[in-house]
């Protein structure tokens, strides 16, 4: 009997050793020791509420572990505070820096020069140079497209600005201002800040609400756009075929309502849906499935509270009317950038989104099924970085900038 209890105690040190190991490094094989299937969710630190989720599996689903080899490479470290990445059809990676720069970095790791030509931007606080994306004709027309905060009469806006990436990519050539989010205000937080194309090759951008007492409400007005999906075309005018809002006023750009602070947005890549993160307060990060026409809820329900610990608005998490989240996360984890996994590199990978963590220093990977989550599972935490924005390369890589100004390459092993 002592020796069984023995080699039992042995087993588990064993265990044990094995998982922490795999725990130390970039590798994910732990298919010899987790088998995979239903084990604890992820978080395990209390929340900060005893909101009930609206339906099961709307927070903290069951751990999921990468069975595949996978490895993530840091490829530099030596930008400055990286905020947008964006693939160039060339394999080149386009990078746009939180102080105002963009640069042109390799798969190899080489950093370009600052490309020059690039309108001026206000980087306090959380503002600066923000998302970017590539024309969808950029083989043509050399085209990019970039989000910043923007100096105006009466404080700092989220605008959109285009230009033309020159042939030898040292410059911008015709930077234009296209699109500004009024009101101004005078906040530096809360600019939301990407941009993506649709499937009609207009372009959706996400904003905030600049967090101030004042300005939060107007995330729920349609006379304004802050703390919203706005929808515009590449000159930036109200894309046609818009949603409407009721209420008198409404703005022909607006796409969805009650955002807080956007800070990531894709397309799906099989039904085209856009799907968005945003900060919530203390508790309440959100994953959300923007469908056109609708509220998403900020801040009349939420799932989190004041930093303060007061409770936020009427303390509701439904309401009628209002879109419930498809998950969110409590405590935060400060989500950036997301990203949907095509293709089959890392087999179990494909159409999971990921989500770049700051605060939560970590890239989660969730597993989407009929458009909820059932698994999730944290890469990279070893590494103690906020990642900001992570994007697919053409080589099937996925590629994740961080605020300590590193470039990273996760891929199969
Ligand atoms: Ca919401």
């Amino acid at each position: 009997m002592k020796k069984i209890v023995l080699f039992c105690i042995c087993l588990i040190s064993f265990w044990t050793a094995c998982s922490k190991k795999s725990d130390n490094n970039n590798s994910g094989n732990n298919g010899n020791t987790d088998p995979g299937g239903d084990s604890a969710p992820v978080e395990t630190n209390r929340p900060n509420t005893n909101y009930a989720p609206a339906f099961p599996g709307q927070t903290r689903v069951k751990g999921v572990k990468t069975a595949s080899s996978y490895r993530g490479n840091v490829i530099t470290s030596a930008l400055n505070a990286p905020w947008g990445i964006a693939s160039l059809p060339d394999g080149r990676l386009l990078i746009a820096e939180k102080a105002g720069t963009m640069r042109i970095v390799s798969t190899s790791g080489t950093v370009g020069n600052a490309i020059t030509g690039i309108p001026s931007v206000n980087s306090a606080g959380q503002g600066g140079l923000l998302g970017l994306c590539i024309d969808p004709q950029f083989g043509s027309n050399r085209m990019i497209y970039w989000v910043f905060a923007e100096n105006v009469n009466g404080g700092t806006v989220t605008a959109v600005a285009k230009g033309r990436l020159a042939d030898n990519g040292s410059s911008i050539e015709g930077a234009t201002v296209i699109y500004r989010a009024n009101p101004p205000a005078n906040s530096t937080l809360h600019y939301g800040g990407r941009i993506v194309f649709d499937q009609t090759g207009n372009l959706l951008v996400s904003t905030g609400e600049r967090s101030s007492l004042s300005t939060r409400p107007l995330a729920q007005s349609v006379t304004t756009a802050l703390g919203k999906i706005v929808r515009i075309t590449t000159n930036g005018q109200p894309a046609p075929g818009n949603p409407s809002f009721s209420g008198s006023g409404a703005l022909p750009e607006l796409y969805s309502t009650g955002h807080r602070n956007p800070q990531g947005i894709v397309l799906h890549p099989t039904t085209g849906e856009l799907w968005l993160s945003e900060h919530g307060p203390r508790g309440g990060d959100e994953i959300n499935r923007v469908r056109p026409g609708l509220n998403y809820g900020w801040p009349t329900i939420t799932y989190g509270i004041e930093y303060s610990g007061q409770t936020i608005g009427n303390g509701i998490q439904q309401q009628n009317g209002m879109e419930q989240p498809v998950y969110y996360w409590d405590p935060v984890i400060s989500p950036s950038g997301i990203t949907f996994y095509k293709g089959n590199r890392v087999p179990e990978w494909e159409n999971n989104l990921f989500v770049c963590a700051l605060s939560g220093q970590h890239i989660a990977r969730l597993v989407i099924e009929n458009n909820r989550v059932t698994g999730e599972e944290r890469l990279l935490s070893q590494e103690n970085q906020r990642f900001r924005d992570i994007t697919q390369g053409t080589d099937g890589a996925l590629y994740a900038v961080t605020d300590q100004g590193r470039l990273y390459k996760i891929d199969r092993q």
